[in-house]
């Protein structure tokens, strides 16, 4: 399989790289792709030496996959082009997110509707691709009405000059910034700009593509999303109000069966999800898992990803796999 990594170079393409070899995706032959500013870097991918190349290039050697995380100006432009070369693109950004001819796949929740005709395919949002994967299986008994969401989202969310922020004031040191505030030693209630409704477009992110992956704009949700100073993921505090009541125990165990969830939920033993345990794995970590005893058929959970990998990364790779196993690839 020839695959291409568009933003080969970047936080999230460099996690790609890791994902497609820890999950030893079959890629014969690897394309990293980046800004004629970056043409001829040597990336180094499973032992091998491979030379970035600009976008036009990697249409002409003609891959059949190409994993994009490089924007979404890149993504607008150069998806279709991608595609009408018929090759099938799986895009990190928010370009094609909520465009109503494209899949938005979370592969543990819609990856079903993966069909030969999907040439552009969007990957959500790191926030909402491990809010998403804890709701289905309780949407799918229980009847979600509305989900409230609180964030507390990892710099690495923002990119590598957030993390070199967060580095730096820890240090000392008087860096470039990222955020108009400190980050260390604090917290910022903004991620993204704000919209004409109060919202931050992460916040109406999180509330429309979660409408969209569920496949029910029934759902009523709402958001708000925070940046900590954090490196290992997103946690996420989430209380969903059902149309049916439920037992905590089948609750616990809806989740454990969930592909791509794990339960540590043993607060006696302070057992509970974190970011630093979440870090360089793929899987979406609940604990804190409690009645909401301020309304009937409400439940409170605690949500933990790394937002690079299942966040980003990972949850690409899987709808590469997701194609692969369905003969589309
Ligand atoms: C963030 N979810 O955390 C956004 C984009 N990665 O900044």
């Amino acid at each position: 399989m020839k695959v291409a990594v568009v933003g080969a170079t970047g936080l999230v393409g460099s996690e790609m790289l890791t994902v497609l070899a820890a999950r030893n995706f079959p890629v014969t032959e690897l394309i990293p792709v980046a800004s004629e500013r970056s043409k001829g870097k040597e990336i180094t991918f499973k032992g091998k030496q491979y030379k970035v190349v600009t976008p036009d290039d990697a249409i002409a050697l003609k891959p059949d996959v190409a994993l994009f995380s490089a924007g979404g100006s890149m993504s607008l432009s150069y998806a279709p082009k991608f595609a009408e070369a018929g090759i099938t693109v799986i895009d990190n950004s928010s370009a094609w997110r909520m465009d109503p001819t494209k899949k938005l796949v979370v592969p543990e929740v819609n990856g079903h509707l993966l069909s030969a005709e999907d040439k552009v395919i969007a990957n959500p949002n790191c926030s909402t691709i491990q809010m998403v994967v804890v709701l289905k299986p309780l949407h799918e008994r229980y009847v979600i009405k509305r989900v409230v969401v609180s964030t507390y989202q990892s710099v690495t969310g923002t990119g590598v000059k957030a993390v070199q922020q967060l580095k730096d004031e820890r240090a000392g040191v008087d860096g470039e910034k990222a955020y108009p505030y400190q980050i260390d030693l604090n917290v910022i209630p903004q991620i993204d700009v704000f919209q004409d409704n109060g919202y931050t477009k992460e916040e109406m992110k999180m509330i429309k593509e979660t409408n969209k992956i569920m496949d029910d704009d029934t759902i009523r949700i709402t958001a708000t999303t925070v940046r900590i100073p954090v490196i290992g993921g997103h946690s996420e505090s989430v209380n969903i109000e059902f149309a049916n009541d439920f037992e905590l125990d089948e609750v616990r165990t809806l989740l454990a069966n969930q592909a791509g969830v794990v339960v540590i939920d043993n607060p006696a033993n302070l057992e509970y999800p974190m970011p630093k345990d979440a870090h360089g794995k793929d899987e979406v970590f609940v604990g804190r898992i409690r009645r909401d005893e301020s309304q009937p058929n409400t439940l409170n959970l605690w949500v933990v990803a790394d937002n690079l990998r299942k966040g980003a990364a990972t949850n690409a790779v899987q709808i590469a796999e997701k194609l692969l196993e369905k003969g589309l690839l």
